[in-house]
């Protein structure tokens, strides 16, 4: 049993909080350059504890284990403007030296049943804290902004919804990530396009 979950937890807080401006820091570093940015933004959650608690029955991850075995109570979530961004933000973080990837998963061209898209690297991270240092476990799914809309409203209506979708409901949601993922890929080859025929324009970029 977990007696302190605020204790438990801070370390995956500050590890979100860090690695959130990590990666922020990427794409700063990109648009003072002048370069279009593969992160448009990014976001961290730390898994609620019901999530956590449910996961730890239904895996059977026991408290003594559950820094090692439950692997995304640190979550980050990247958002790409483009398909092919999603790789070069892979290959980003597989040369990083501040961490180790343990795991990656590619849910953008194994879509999972669902329709769901993403890419999912797991990490340890060396979190710096007063008694030294403790290797925290890291979830970062990278995804575009297409798949970004499809899996956060899919997520909210089987939220709303409950346990699972009637068959019809699946089919026409499988069918809508089918749209997103077509819109990514017309996007990506409009910027091909666009890209050989003007390689050095510079792209607008917001702030978030
Ligand atoms: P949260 O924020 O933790 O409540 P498991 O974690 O056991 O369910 P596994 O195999 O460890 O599954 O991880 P997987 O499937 O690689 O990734 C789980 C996470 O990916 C989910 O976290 C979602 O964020 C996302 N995900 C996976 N499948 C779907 C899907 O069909 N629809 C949507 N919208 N998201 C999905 P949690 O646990 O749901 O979120």
């Amino acid at each position: 049993m977990i007696e302190d979950w605020d204790l438990f937890l801070f370390p995956y807080e500050q590890a979100a909080k860090e690695w959130k401006d990590k990666l922020r820091g990427i794409r700063n570093e990109y648009q003072s350059r002048n370069q279009q940015s593969p992160i448009e933004f990014v976001t961290s959650r730390i898994k609620a504890i019901d999530s956590i608690q449910e996961k730890m029955k239904r895996r059977q991850i026991t408290s003594d284990r559950l820094s090692e075995d439950m692997e995304d109570i640190c979550g980050l979530r990247i958002m790409c403007p483009f398909l092919d961004d999603i790789y070069t933000v892979v290959e980003i973080l597989r040369k990083r030296n501040d961490i180790s990837i343990i795991s990656e998963r590619d849910y953008v061209n194994n879509e999972k049943e669902s329709g769901y898209r993403s890419y999912h690297i797991v990490f340890s991270y060396s979190l710096q804290l007063v008694d030294g240092t403790r290797q925290i476990l890291v979830e970062i799914q990278i995804r575009t902004l297409a798949m970004n809309f499809w899996a956060t409203l899919e997520h909210s209506l089987n939220y709303k919804h409950g346990d699972t979708f009637p068959t019809e409901i699946h089919t026409r949601l499988q069918k809508a990530s089918e749209k997103a993922f077509q819109l990514d890929e017309e996007m990506s080859q409009i910027r091909h396009e666009l890209e050989k025929s003007n390689p050095a324009t510079p792209t607008e970029q917001e702030e978030h």
